[in-house]
C-alpha cells in the first residue's frame, strides 16, 4: 500500500500516525531495505574531455569521466557486482573482455546482453575469469558514426587477481593503448611505419590477395586516427600537431 505524499503530511503531526503509517512503512521496507549489496564498483558513462596532451583536449563519451575508465581488480571465482549507468542519450553495453561468463552479463547483444538504457541503470554480476589483465569496453556498433562506440574513450583495464598464484609483485603498472580522433579515408593513408618488427610475409600475401580481389569493386572507407596515446597520453609535445598528419599518427603512438 501506498500513502500519498500530501495525506502523509497532513497526518504527520497526529498522534494517531504510528498506526496509519504502519502499512506504508512496512511497504517501503519491501522496496528499499531489501537486502541489497552494495555494488563492488559503479561506471558511470558519460561525456567529458580527455586531456592528450597539454592544450590537446577531445571531448568524447568517457566511463567516470576519465581514460582510461577505472582499473576494477576482481578476485578469480569471487562474484562481483557492478553497477552501470548511463547518463547519454543512447542505449549502451558494457563488454567484459576476454571473461568466460554468461550472455545476459558479458555485454555484447548479438550474445543477448540487454542494453543499459538511455539515462538508465544496470547491475551486472558476474563470478570473474580467467584471471589475468583483461578490459572492459563498449559494444555498442558504431557503424558509420565516429563518436560512438569503439571510437569513443570507452575503455577501461580489469585485473582479476589469480586464485593461487598472487604474484607478489613490487609494481604493477596497467596499460591501456587507445586511438583518438578518427576520421575517414580511402585507404592507404594512414602511415604503417610506426609498426614494430619485420613485416609478416603471410599477412602481407593476404592483404595483396584482398586488394586484387577488391579491383572490381569500389573500395568501402577505412578509418584512421589522428592521435594514438598510452593511459590517455599521447607522447611527444605538441609540436606534433606542427607536422603531417601521416606522421603525427607514427610520433605520437
Ligand atoms: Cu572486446
Amino acid at each position: 500500500m501506498t500513502l500519498p505524499r500530501r495525506d502523509f503530511l497532513k497526518l504527520s503531526g497526529l498522534a494517531a500516525i504510528a498506526t496509519s503509517i504502519e502499512p506504508w512503512s512496512k511497504s517501503m521496507a519491501q522496496t528499499s531495505s531489501a537486502p541489497e549489496a552494495r555494488a563492488d564498483y559503479t561506471l558511470r558513462i558519460a561525456t567529458g574531455l580527455v586531456e592528450l596532451a597539454p592544450e590537446h583536449i577531445v571531448s568524447t563519451t568517457l566511463y567516470n569521466g576519465q581514460f582510461p575508465g577505472p582499473l576494477l581488480r576482481f578476485k578469480e571465482g569471487q562474484r562481483a557486482v557492478v553497477d552501470i549507468y548511463n547518463d547519454t542519450d543512447t542505449p549502451e553495453l558494457v563488454h567484459w573482455h576476454g571473461q568466460m561468463i554468461p550472455s545476459d552479463v558479458d555485454g555484447a547483444s548479438e550474445e543477448g546482453t540487454p542494453f543499459v538504457p538511455a539515462h538508465g541503470m544496470r547491475r551486472v554480476s558476474f563470478v570473474p575469469k580467467p584471471s589475468g589483465f583483461r578490459f572492459y569496453h563498449t559494444h555498442v556498433l558504431a557503424g558509420g558514426d565516429l563518436n560512438r562506440g569503439t571510437y569513443t574513450g570507452q575503455a577501461g583495464p580489469v585485473y582479476i587477481e589469480p586464485k593461487n598464484n598472487p604474484g607478489a609483485y613490487d609494481r604493477e603498472i596497467f596499460l591501456v593503448m587507445k586511438e583518438f580522433e578518427p576520421s575517414f579515408s580511402r585507404g592507404g593513408d594512414m602511415a604503417m611505419d610506426f609498426l614494430a618488427g619485420e613485416p609478416i610475409k603471410e599477412l602481407q600475401q593476404i592483404g595483396k590477395r584482398a586488394d586484387e580481389e577488391a579491383k572490381e569493386k569500389a573500395k568501402g572507407f577505412e578509418v584512421g586516427y589522428e592521435r594514438f596515446s598510452i593511459n590517455g597520453k599521447m607522447l611527444g609535445p605538441v609540436i606534433l600537431s606542427e607536422l603531417s598528419r601521416a606522421s603525427a599518427s607514427c610520433f605520437t603512438y
